[in-house]
């Protein structure tokens, strides 16, 4: 017999995320251009969604999610991205550093810190898959901070400790930013003496908190595309430092054994 719909065989949804990510707009964007009209996209977490895609893994069922690269999830599945032929999840991107306005002058040695910060999607992965292993994120990043002491040395090469100073870092629970924030936090804590407070937020707040100063830096800015409505919103309210990480991607992603190769193949 012939195998039955795509969409049927998984109720017409597209499992995400966080309904302020980046990501999930450009998704209900995808369901416009392709004309999924049938089509629900799911709301809930990073974490949910990695839950529901192990269980439909483990099970060999059918799933699709909105997935990103760097993401542990690819080295534990075979999973590939639906090609998405019209672009509506735009080109590669960077991760960028952003900063409030001020914080040059008023935290010297964080404002360089977190300038120079920078890894590779490798680097973010043994971090990513530590938590995804079960370690506590702040274990997983000191970890490598001590693995990597010297490429950590440059980052804060020649910068002035600031002891129990204050920083604020925003992040949202994504799983590629949970890995860099606390990384961040690490470095600041252990190598320039700032006492630093994690604030785990959404992502309309993480962008609010920078523009009106409650937040002093994110390492979570997807631009020039993902992030762009919250870019322009705020522009000239933060000071953008610039990319972290080079070779990110998103889009609609399934497990290989799915016999789909094209957000387009969703319309039959
Ligand atoms: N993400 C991970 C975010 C940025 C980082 C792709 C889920 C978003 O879509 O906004």
């Amino acid at each position: 017999a012939a195998a039955e719909p795509v969409g049927k065989q998984v109720n017409y949804q597209i499992i995400g995320i966080d309904p302020g990510a980046g990501l999930m707009k450009q998704t209900t964007q995808a369901l416009k251009d392709y004309e999924l009209t049938d089509w629900k996209l799911v709301e809930g977490s990073s974490a949910a969604m990695a839950a529901a895609l192990d269980k439909a893994y483990k099970n060999k069922k059918p799933i699709i999610v909105t997935g990103w690269t760097p993401h542990w999830m690819f080295a534990k599945y075979e999973l590939k991205y639906l090609q998405d032929p019209k672009g509506v999840y735009g080109k590669d991107e960077q991760i960028h550093t952003i900063v409030r306005n001020g914080l040059k002058e008023d935290s010297p040695s964080a404002y360089e810190m977190l300038n120079r910060f920078e890894w590779t999607p490798d680097e973010m992965a043994v971090v990513m898959s530590a938590v995804t292993d079960g370690k506590k994120p702040e274990e997983a990043a000191a970890a490598w901070v001590k693995d990597n002491a010297a490429k950590v040395d440059a980052w804060v090469k020649d910068l002035k400790e600031e002891k129990g100073k204050k920083l604020k870092l925003a992040y949202v629970a994504w799983d590629s930013e949970i890995a860099s924030t606390n990384v961040v936090k690490a470095v600041l804590e252990e190598r320039l003496g700032y006492k630093v407070e994690m604030l785990q937020v959404e992502a309309g707040p993480m962008w609010a908190g920078i523009a009106d100063g409650s937040a002093d830096a994110i390492v979570a800015a997807w631009l020039p595309t993902t992030h762009k409505d919250y870019f322009d919103k705020y522009k000239g309210k933060f000071e953008d430092l610039g990319p972290n990480l080079n070779g990110t991607k998103l889009g609609l992603v399934v497990p290989t054994y799915m016999n789909i190769d094209s957000i387009e193949d969703l319309k039959t």
